[in-house]
């Protein structure tokens, strides 16, 4: 049986809790979730990973991560849920046990540890990771203008005083360096990639670092435009959709950009709720129907990458 009992899946959870839990998860489902640690960030704290599926040959999979901005609490909280689901659902939803049995999901529920304590401890409304900058006095890089997708090109800043500072080099922070590590060395299985932010409702995908649409354009559009029909199903909660450039801002660096170009061709970033009455400030009533609404997005795509 399932044992995710005394975990807050409705409160938003400090960094020690989210870490206990990686390991209780993991500790109370051995059949179903294995955690792995696929780095250590910048202050040292382990970058927990939990695999969560059947064992089973040449299994495709499909690599989510939480928290890359530090500010954007609903993120990990989502991630947590999602592994709750599964493991609550595995054996009774007909569409997560098959999703189960048939894929792996590699969920990273903090990026930017650092960051996220941070937010914790001295500044709600930090964005970056928390590394020292040489030359500056100012700390921490934006994760999701770090990766190596038209590094510091556009929409981002080399100022490293800035919100949107993109790093003294592609992959200078080590959180970005473990998770493109860990992601090229998978390469061969990981089929999907999905990074969950806050906020705006928004369903984005290749490419911001550039306006060319990615070759399967057409596909990624109509894949966003039914997930965004699932996830409005719940609470009829409004998603826009479409290419990061335009449908958001153009911005180099970004993670679903670059998980593309590794050859991943389905990729991408969610913003949840809200469109900004709460911002990041997201009210703990709010977690569940969020994450409800996200989960049946989340499986429509997982869904379509097995199919597909
Ligand atoms: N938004 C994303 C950001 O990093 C984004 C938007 C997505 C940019 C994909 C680049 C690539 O700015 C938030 N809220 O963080
Ligand atoms: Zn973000």
């Amino acid at each position: 049986k399932a044992r995710t009992a005394s975990h807050s899946y409705e409160k938003y959870n400090d960094w020690d809790t989210i870490a206990a839990w990686t390991a209780d998860i993991a500790a109370q489902n051995p059949d179903l979730v294995s955690r792995s640690v696929i780095g250590e960030t910048y202050e040292g704290r382990p970058m927990y990973l939990l695999k969560m599926g059947k064992s089973g040959p040449n299994k495709k999979a499909i690599f989510m991560d939480c928290g890359f901005h530090a500010r954007e609490w609903i993120s990990p909280a989502f991630c947590q849920w999602f592994v709750k689901e599964a493991v609550e659902t595995y054996g009774k939803d007909t569409v997560m046990t098959t999703l189960l049995d048939k894929l792996d999901f590699y969920v990273l529920p903090v990026v930017n540890i650092d960051g996220y304590v941070y937010t914790w401890t001295k500044d709600r409304m930090w964005r970056k990771t928390r590394s020292k900058n040489a030359g500056s006095v100012c700390i921490g890089t934006d994760p999701n203008r770090n990766m190596d997708a038209g590094w510091c090109t556009l929409g981002a800043s080399d100022s490293p005083c800035a919100s949107t500072y993109c790093g003294s080099a592609p992959e200078s922070e080590k959180e970005t360096k473990a998770l493109a590590d860990f992601i090229r060395g998978h390469l061969s299985t990981i089929k999907a990639y999905l990074t969950i932010h806050s906020y705006s409702q928004l369903l984005l995908f290749p490419y911001s670092y550039t306006y060319n649409l990615p070759s399967n354009y057409e596909e990624l559009n109509s894949i966003a435009k039914a997930a965004s029909k699932e996830l409005a199903s719940l609470y009829n909660t409004k998603y826009t959709y479409g290419p990061g450039a335009t449908t958001i801002y153009p911005a180099a660096g970004g993670s679903d950009d670059w998980a593309y170009d590794q050859g991943i061709k389905y990729s991408f970033t969610f913003e949840l709720r809200d469109t900004g009455r709460h911002g990041f400030l997201l009210p703990e009533s709010q977690i569940k129907p969020t994450c409800e609404e996200t989960l049946l997005a989340i499986k429509y795509i997982a869904n379509y990458v097995l199919e597909h």
